[in-house]
């Protein structure tokens, strides 16, 4: 694993998942102080020579995701969270077809009870095929290629919300709502 990976495993891990291993408190939007941040990064995982902001915002510019956004002194994880309490992410309208890549083998599962968050606290979607096969890949070598008709969901009263320009998350959707190939 190279070190601008390692680097944004890490970030992800404290943003996402476990900010209290690294005695942080995240705000609604899942913000926290960009300096304490770094201070907990470098302090749990012992990392010499300490990485700096520039080091973190280099990790942020060579990535082929936007994950992470520094605002006003803070950073947050833009989507992927899974602590419990839930972070508010902006609702706004999505574009009228998202995509979302999965594993085969959960087919049978999504045509029963919909897209489900699972371990996190919502939905993701992708806004193009190239992506949505890239998120699957994750948990599958041949992924399946699902299409969200959001047009009919927004139109029904489902709610979406803005991750970065590529991807968006909803509470939940139901199979209706859901194009399997
Ligand atoms: C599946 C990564 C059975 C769902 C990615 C997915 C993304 C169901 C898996 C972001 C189900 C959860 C999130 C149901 C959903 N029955 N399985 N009813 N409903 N599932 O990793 O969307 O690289 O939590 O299809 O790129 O794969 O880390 O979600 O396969 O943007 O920045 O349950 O994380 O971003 O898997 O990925 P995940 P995801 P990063």
């Amino acid at each position: 694993m190279n070190e601008d990976v390692y680097i944004s495993k890490k970030m992800s891990y404290a943003l996402r998942h476990n900010p209290q291993k690294y005695g942080l408190q995240l705000d609604q939007y899942g913000y926290t102080d960009i300096h304490s941040f770094i201070d907990a990064l470098n302090r749990v995982h012992h990392i010499t020579p300490p990485i700096t902001i520039e080091r973190i915002k280099m990790v942020m510019e060579h990535s082929n995701k936007e994950r992470f956004k520094i605002k006003n002194g803070k950073i947050c994880a833009l989507y992927g969270h899974s602590i419990s309490g839930i972070i508010s992410h902006r609702q706004a309208t999505p574009p009228d077809i998202l995509y979302h890549g999965t594993a085969r083998r959960f087919i049978p599962s999504i045509k029963k009870l919909g897209l489900l968050p699972m371990k996190r606290q919502y939905v993701h979607l992708s806004t193009d095929i190239p992506m949505a096969r890239q998120v699957g890949g994750r948990h599958d070598s041949h992924p399946v290629i699902l299409r969200i008709n959001t047009k009919v969901a927004v139109a029904n009263g489902i709610k979406f919300y803005v991750g970065n320009d590529e991807v968006w998350l909803c509470d939940e959707l139901p199979a209706e709502y859901i194009e399997f190939p």
